[in-house]
């Protein structure tokens, strides 16, 4: 097989009140990858680092000389999906281009539909894009790879059977590609965690969660993977060896759930004596802790951690299938607080079927617990979700206005709940009040967060807060 270039883009901008930018975990994997599995120049992009505009981006991707388009985003970059792929089918016809990633993962084959691209991948991309690329070069059918979504020589799109192939064991994945990336770039930028310029890296150490939130994504599916702690441990090592980082962010949907391998990990950590700090951004899984669990995170040198209560009302939490236990959560809280831990954490309102008294129930815990920041999000469904099909049956008319483009959960107005958007917005815009108007708090967020000198860079996104529902947006949510 010829030596082939491929040229990999996490899509997307970055917004001002939304300007998180993460190295690009997905296309590093699969560059990983795909270098150790066959012959090739690899380019890797990630569009929001710098806003770079789709028509630099495919200038880039013609010099390089391209023979594959590998196009990665969440669903609020499907419109740069779209005009990259356009712009890449007009000045390099012959090009292979390959979409995936999160929003191929929620929109399935109509992910394609307005695109100039050839094949597009649900769920885990390492395997299904070896197995394209080889079909395009060594020949074969993209009808042959299951569960893939492709056009055929008329044009139509075809859904192959099965599901997406992935590699067997998790840890034979080789290290995300972070020599492909300039990692400096990221430790100028805001990171997931609320800590901007620092010197870290991303680590996502685990695939798959069992849970079973109504609301969620599952990219991954529902079977838990995890790296091995001895693959983590030489993967923060290698880090730490090429790069000189100590701090790690670990982006994980549910890091802890096996906490075995969260002890041995600490264990390992230790007996290695390494240096080490941890955040925590995405959350960890508050009800599954334990103290000594705590305790070990906490020696590791775990500084910020997330907790995702999501709602304070049994009755919700057993409705939209998360089943928290909601004491066991508060107690972890205050634990992790207790032992000097940064606590950050999340909550949505606007459930179907939700009341104002189960709203309540989330205000009342969230601002009786030792978390010292909170964001009260509102529901927002996503195609392809348990929570989705709900809400399409119950009140198909409030997703007609909805836009997926540019979403940012902080400020979408959307309501699917039983009560009107101005009870909806009145209970945000208390909890916001509740929580954050306590001086006991305001007095440990100032000595507790990591770097007190930035705190006022989020005094815009408190005001929008606060203000939430106050400058309705046109044509969104219901009366
Ligand atoms: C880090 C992160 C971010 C980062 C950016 C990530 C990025 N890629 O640029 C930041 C913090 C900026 C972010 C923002 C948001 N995020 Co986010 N984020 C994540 C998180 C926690 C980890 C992502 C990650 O690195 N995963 C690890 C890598 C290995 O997985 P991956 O990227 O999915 O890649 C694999 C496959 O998708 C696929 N793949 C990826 N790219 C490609 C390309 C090709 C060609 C192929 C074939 C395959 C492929 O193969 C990869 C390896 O197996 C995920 C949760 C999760 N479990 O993934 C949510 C997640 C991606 N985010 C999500 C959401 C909803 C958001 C927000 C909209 C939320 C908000 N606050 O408003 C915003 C977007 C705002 C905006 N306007 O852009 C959703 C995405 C849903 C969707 N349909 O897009 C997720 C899945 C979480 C969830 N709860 O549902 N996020
Ligand atoms: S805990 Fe998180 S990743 Fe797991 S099902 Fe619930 S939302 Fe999804």
């Amino acid at each position: 097989m010829k030596r082939i270039r491929v040229f990999l883009v996490n899509a997307g901008f970055r917004r001002p009140l939304y300007p998180l930018v993460t190295p690009p975990m997905g296309i590093m994997y699969l560059a990983g990858y795909l270098r150790s599995k066959m012959d090739m120049d690899l380019r890797l992009v990630n569009q929001r680092l710098d806003n770079v505009s789709d028509d630099a981006l495919v200038r880039e991707i013609v010099e390089f000389g391209a023979d594959v388009v590998g196009l990665g985003g969440l669903t609020p970059a499907a419109s740069h999906l779209a005009n990259i792929s356009e712009l890449v089918r007009a000045a390099r016809p012959e090009t292979l281009i390959v979409l995936g990633g999160p929003h191929v993962s929620s929109f399935g084959a109509d992910a394609l539909k307005g695109t100039a691209a050839d094949v597009a991948v649900a769920g885990a991309g390492e395997r299904a894009l070896e197995l394209i690329i080889r079909s395009r070069f060594e020949g074969g059918s993209f009808g042959d790879i299951p569960g893939v979504f492709w056009r055929d020589a008329s044009g139509e799109i075809i859904t192959n059977p099965g599901t997406t192939p992935e590699v067997e064991e998790i840890d034979s994945l080789p290290f995300p590609a972070y020599d492909l990336i300039e990692l400096p770039a990221y430790w100028r930028r805001q990171s997931m965690a609320p800590i901007p310029r620092r010197r870290y890296a991303s680590l996502f150490s685990s695939r798959g969660c069992p849970c079973g939130c109504k609301w969620c994504h599952r990219i991954f599916g529902k079977r838990f993977q995890g790296h091995s702690a001895e693959r983590i441990v030489a993967e923060i090592e290698h880090l730490q060896r090429q790069y000189g980082i100590t701090d790690f962010e670990f982006i994980d949907d549910i890091f802890n759930h096996d906490s075995k391998r969260v002890s041995v990990f600490c264990d390992l950590l230790h007996q290695k004596n390494l240096t080490t700090k941890f955040a925590f951004p995405n959350a960890v899984r508050g009800d599954v802790l334990t103290e000594p669990i705590i305790d070990a995170l906490v020696s590791v040198g775990t500084y910020f951690c997330s907790f995702a209560l999501e709602s304070g009302s049994p009755r919700i939490q057993e409705a939209m299938g998360k089943r928290l236990n909601i004491p066991r959560f508060v107690q972890n809280v205050e634990a992790t607080a207790k032992r000097g831990v940064f606590t950050n954490g999340f909550m949505m309102m606007g459930f179907p079927t939700e009341t104002e008294e189960d709203m309540q129930m989330t205000i009342d815990v969230a601002s009786q617990s030792r978390l010292h920041t909170a964001s009260f999000f509102t529901v927002t469904p996503f195609p392809n979700t348990e929570l989705y099909n709900m809400v399409m049956q119950l009140h198909p008319e409030r997703m007609e206005h909805v836009s997926f483009e540019d979403m940012n959960y902080c400020l979408l107005e959307i309501n699917v709940a039983d009560v009107s958007n101005e009870v909806l917005f009145h209970y945000q815009r208390k909890a916001n009040r509740t929580f954050y108007l306590n001086p006991k708090r305001l007095a440990r967020i100032l000595r507790d967060f990591p770097q007190p000198l930035f705190l006022p860079i989020y005094a815009g996104i408190f005001l929008n807060r606060l203000t939430k529902g106050l400058r309705t947006v046109q044509g969104q949510g219901h009366a």
